[in-house]
């Protein structure tokens, strides 16, 4: 049976891609959001969110009629569900554990519309065992339909987990060209997601079971963060013993099975500071590296901030008849990473809050992506108008804009390595 209707629950960063993708091959998408100013605004033919080339794809979508957004499920041949997958509240250094909360909702509303046929696919990224806990929702909201964890190929409903894997900033090309991890609750299941993906995937549907498919996802953002932590330690190593650490790195990365990251204010994001999480809260005793990685880059922002309120007292002893509420600070980049205007998670945006709280004197912030300061007594300035004006200089993300950047000023904490490049 081949797919029509496609329904996509989660219209955000990747739900909504996701949903202008097949759109944009023709078939017809009904995209579910909680978020009425979201469906609202994508029913205009725009979008509520910043990613190059998805204002056109979406636009077109919308006025061609292949796409539309709803606040509840519609019948539909196929449902992604592509919600966030965030923490439970939990103590400071508490082992934080993951909310399937919107996922159970996103199930508590397809199930009414799902009939025989369906296929029911969850992209979020989710803890080892979330897919079998979809397929548990579901079946227990239609005692009349067959799942797989019962029915197995013969199914009334097949179910798999094909986690999404784009890069932000460039989601739009990486949907259609990355390979995509298949992992049906069945060989059935696992077939049905791949006629699904193939309409508008070019890379290879890889398949597998349901949990490798989970853990996968979760073990390609853990890498990252631990090889990132790993230069975040170097980094303060480095520090203390008096050596370049980008020299350093650049050095090691000759060798020709050495491939060091590169050392900034922390991790951001919605992804490699949360998923590693799902792996340590479920096994606590055994994912050591993993959890160690998560408190190395936790814990960088607040060497940074230590490094701020090192270069104060050094500029105030070099200037006496200065006080600290007469001194600048100048913040270069907000967003959670280069080139981007994405500020959730994000390690600058922070430490800038952070200086804004314990400094007296007038800070500014350089983010080239954003129109607003989002922080109170924080003026967005232009780059030219920091570099002249500020007396100390902290460089929190490494914007192209920012390269090449000429600083005469003895009072910098560089934590991207911008200055050395
Ligand atoms: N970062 C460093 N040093 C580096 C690389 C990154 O400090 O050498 C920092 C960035 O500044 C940022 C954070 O890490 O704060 C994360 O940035 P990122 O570019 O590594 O990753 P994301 O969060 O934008 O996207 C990741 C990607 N995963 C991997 O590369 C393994 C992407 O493919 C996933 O789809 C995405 O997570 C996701 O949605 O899970």
């Amino acid at each position: 049976m081949s797919f029509e209707t496609i329904s996509v629950i989660g219209l955000g960063y990747i739900g909504l891609p996701t949903a202008a993708m097949f759109a944009s091959r023709k078939k017809k998408v009904i995209g579910v959001d909680v978020n009425k100013h979201a469906v609202d605004t994508i029913n205009q033919g725009k979008i509520h969110i910043v990613e190059p080339d998805l204002d056109m794809i979406v636009h077109s979508a919308v006025t061609e009629g292949y796409l539309k957004a709803v606040t509840a499920a519609e019948p539909a041949d196929a449902f992604l569900i592509a919600v966030p997958t965030p923490f439970l509240p939990c103590e400071e250094g508490q082992v934080r554990e993951p909310d399937l909360s919107y996922i159970e909702s996103a199930c508590n509303g397809i199930a009414p519309v799902l009939k025989k046929g369906d296929l029911v696919i969850l992209e979020s990224t989710s803890p080892v065992g979330a897919t079998e806990q979809v397929a548990e929702w579901l079946a227990n909201a239609r005692p009349d339909l067959s799942f797989p964890q019962n029915a197995g190929n013969e199914a009334d409903v097949n179910v798999a987990h094909c986690p999404e894997r784009v890069l932000p900033g460039h989601v739009v090309r990486e949907l259609v060209e990355n390979d995509r991890v298949i992992g049906g609750m069945t060989a059935k299941c696992s077939e049905r997601a791949i006629e699904l993906y193939k309409i508008f995937v070019e890379g290879e549907c890889v398949v597998t079971n349901a949990r490798t498919a989970e853990m996968a996802k979760l073990t390609e953002n853990s890498c990252r963060d631990v090889q990132i932590a790993f230069a975040n330690e170097l980094s303060i190593i480095c520090d203390k013993l008096n050596i370049n650490v980008w020299e350093l790195i650049s050095l090691a990365n000759r060798h020709p099975r050495i491939n060091i990251l590169q050392p900034g204010p922390g991790v951001g994001g919605h992804c490699i500071a949360v998923d590693p999480w799902f792996i340590v809260s479920k096994t606590p005793d055994e994912a050591k590296i993993i959890h160690t990685a998560r408190q190395v880059n936790d814990a960088k922002p607040d060497w940074v901030i230590d490094k701020v309120k090192a270069q104060i007292a050094n500029f105030l002893t070099k200037n006496p008849n200065r006080t600290a509420k007469e001194i600048s600070i100048a913040c270069y980049g907000l967003a959670f990473k280069a080139n981007i205007d994405d500020l959730r998670e994000s390690p600058a945006l922070n430490i800038c809050q952070n200086i804004v709280e314990f400094f007296p004197g007038n800070i500014i912030a350089v983010e080239p992506n954003i129109s607003a300061s989002p922080i109170t007594n924080c003026t967005l300035a232009s780059l030219e108008l920091a570099v002249e004006s500020a007396d100390i200089h902290v460089i929190l993300v490494d914007h192209n804009e920012f390269k090449g950047i000429n600083l005469q000023s003895d009072f910098v904490v560089d934590t991207r390595g911008i200055l050395c490049s």
